[in-house]
C-alpha cells in the first residue's frame, strides 16, 4: 500500500503535497524527478514535464497539489477533517489555499534567486533532484545553469525585477509579522489542526522559504513561531503544547475569529486581490478576443508561460506585469464554488467576514469561461452564468 511521489525537494508545489502526506502519515517513497522512472514513463503519462505527481498503490497516476491532496482525504488517510465543516472557516481555508499557491510567489522566487552568494552552493546542490543520475560534472553544471536560468527568468515574470526588490522584501516582512502574532498564539491557521489553508502556504514557506539558506535564516531570526509551525507542518506526530490555544485540535469558533487571522487576511487583500483581478480581467479580454476555443480545449499551462499573456497592475504603488497563469482559476473557482454552494443566509455571514478584511470581490471575480481539470491538465471549460 506504498504511494510514490515524484518532486523535487525545492519545490514549491512538491512541499503541499508532502507536506499533507507526512502529517497524516501516508506511507510514500519520494523519487526525484530527475530519475529515469520519471521523466521515462510518467511525464508521457502526462503530457508535460510538472511537478508534483503521485502513483497510486493501484498505479494510478495524479498530477497536481490540491487533487493529491483530496486523492487522500477520499481514501481515508485525513487524521483530521482538513475541509472545516463550518462554512464560514471552509471559505477561509479556501481563501488561503489560492493565496498560499500563488501569493506568495514573489518573496519565494527573490529570496531564493537574488542571494547568490548565500544560496548558490546549496541550491546547485538541492536541483540535482531535476538532473539525470550520473551526469558527469560538467554536463550538471551545464543542467544546473539551464534549470536555473528557467527560474531566474521565471522571478522575472513574477514581478520581481531590481525596482521591486525592497517591496518585495517590505511585503513579506509584514506577511511574517503578521504570520508570527498569529501562530504565537495558535498552532496551525484556522486553530487547532492544519487545513487546506495551511496546505496552501506551506508550499512557499517550506520548501523557498523555510529551506533556502538565506531565508530560512530570516524565518527563524524574526519569526521564530513561523518556523515552528514548519516544522509541524512536516512532522506526522500529534503536536501537543498546553500554552497554546486549541492545541487539542480544535478549530475555531467561526463567530470569534481571532484578530490575527483577520489581520492576515486584510493583508491578502492589499497584496494579492489586484494581482487575481488584474488576471481575470486579462483572462477575459483574452477569451473575447479568441472566441473560437473549445471547451476541454488545453491551457497549455506553464510556470512561466501560459499562453495568456502578462497582467499589468499596480502593487504597493509600482507598475508591474506578472504572468496570467491558469491553474489560479481553478482555484479561485474552488472558493466560489464552495460559497455558490452555500444557503442564502450563509452566504450573507460568509460575506460580511470577507467584506470586513477586502476581499468581498472573491466572490463576483469570475472569468468568462470555467477552469477545468481533465486527464492532469487544465483546460477551458463552458461558459460561466
Ligand atoms: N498546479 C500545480 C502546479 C505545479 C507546478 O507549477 N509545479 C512546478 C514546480 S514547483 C513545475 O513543475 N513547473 C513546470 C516547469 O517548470 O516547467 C500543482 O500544484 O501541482
Amino acid at each position: 500500500m506504498t504511494y510514490t511521489l515524484y518532486g523535487m525537494a525545492g519545490s514549491l508545489y512538491t512541499a503541499r503535497a508532502r507536506s499533507y502526506m507526512r502529517t497524516h502519515s501516508v506511507p510514500f517513497s519520494e523519487v526525484k524527478a530527475g530519475s529515469e522512472e520519471f521523466v521515462g514513463k510518467v511525464v508521457p503519462q502526462i503530457g508535460r514535464w510538472i511537478i508534483p505527481v503521485i502513483k497510486t498503490p493501484d498505479d494510478a497516476i495524479i498530477q497536481d497539489g490540491a487533487e493529491i491532496i483530496d486523492h487522500l482525504d477520499g481514501a481515508g488517510f485525513s487524521k483530521n477533517p482538513i475541509y472545516p465543516t463550518d462554512p464560514k472557516l471552509l471559505l477561509i481555508a479556501h481563501l488561503f489555499e489560492l493565496f498560499g499557491s500563488h501569493g506568495l510567489l514573489r518573496p519565494a522566487m527573490h529570496y531564493r534567486w537574488n542571494f547568490d552568494e548565500v544560496n548558490l552552493p546549496f541550491l546547485r546542490e538541492t536541483f540535482r533532484d531535476v538532473l539525470p543520475s550520473g551526469l558527469p560534472k560538467e554536463a550538471e553544471d551545464a543542467a544546473f545553469l539551464h534549470a536555473s536560468g528557467r527560474m531566474r527568468k521565471a522571478a522575472e515574470v513574477f514581478g520581481v525585477n531590481p525596482d521591486t526588490y525592497k517591496l518585495v522584501e517590505e511585503s513579506y516582512a509584514q506577511f511574517l509579522l503578521l504570520m508570527e502574532r498569529h501562530l504565537q498564539e495558535h498552532p496551525f491557521i484556522l486553530g487547532g489542526h492544519a487545513t487546506i489553508a495551511d496546505y496552501g502556504l506551506i508550499g512557499a514557506m517550506y520548501a523557498h522559504l523555510g529551506r533556502d539558506p538565506a531565508p530560512l535564516r530570516l524565518m527563524q531570526i524574526s519569526a521564530p513561531n513561523v518556523f515552528r509551525w514548519v516544522e509541524r507542518m512536516n512532522m506526522a506526530e500529534v503536536f501537543v503544547d498546553d500554552s497554546m490555544d486549541r492545541s487539542g485540535g480544535d478549530l475555531f469558533e467561526s463567530d470569534a475569529l481571532p484578530d490575527s487571522l483577520l489581520h492576515i487576511m486584510r493583508f491578502i487583500s492589499d497584496d494579492y486581490v489586484p494581482e487575481i483581478t488584474a488576471h481575470v480581467d486579462r483572462a477575459n479580454s483574452w477569451l473575447e478576443a479568441n472566441p473560437e476555443v473549445e471547451t476541454g480545449a488545453q491551457t497549455n499551462n506553464k510556470s512561466m508561460k501560459s499562453g495568456l499573456g502578462l497582467a499589468p497592475f499596480e502593487w504597493r504603488g509600482a507598475a508591474i506585469n506578472t504572468v496570467v497563469i491558469p491553474y489560479r482559476f481553478y482555484l479561485l473557482q474552488r472558493l466560489q464554488d464552495a460559497f455558490d454552494r452555500q444557503p442564502q443566509e450563509g452566504q450573507t455571514a460568509i460575506r460580511a467576514i470577507f467584506e470586513s478584511t477586502g476581499l468581498e470581490t472573491l466572490f463576483t471575480l469570475r472569468t468568462n469561461r470555467r477552469m477545468e481539470r481533465q486527464d492532469n491538465q487544465e483546460v477551458w471549460g463552458d461558459i460561466q452564468p
